[in-house]
């Protein structure tokens, strides 16, 4: 096999470069009805948030209304958007959860 020497490859047309993937943040936002103790399994489960630091994230999202729980690649994202809310669906709470571009 031979390998292609560095001087031969052409530089990338503008239309076919490599831009780095976006990355989305997972947002959580506050209710009148989801128990605090509930949005702080949520942090621990699906964050892996230590009790402090997921205390610290609820006590933000309840009182500025919302916070950001991670950032993460698109699939990845959309997947803990779907998780938390299945989660929180199947316990009988109105806990929302979204994705918006970093
Ligand atoms: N505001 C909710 C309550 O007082 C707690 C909560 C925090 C809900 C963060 C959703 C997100 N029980």
């Amino acid at each position: 096999m031979s390998v292609q020497p560095v001087e031969h490859i052409e530089p990338q047309a503008a239309e076919t470069e490599l831009k780095p993937p976006p990355l989305f943040k997972v947002l959580l936002l506050n209710d009148d009805f989801t128990p605090m103790d509930f949005v702080v399994e949520v942090l621990q489960r699906f964050f892996h948030m230590n009790t402090e630091r997921a205390v610290a994230i609820m006590l933000k999202v309840h009182h500025e209304g919302m916070a950001v729980c991670g950032v993460y690649p698109k699939d990845i994202a959309a997947t803990k958007v779907a998780q938390v809310t299945e989660f929180a669906r199947k316990n009988g709470h109105p806990l929302a959860c979204t994705m918006e571009e970093a």
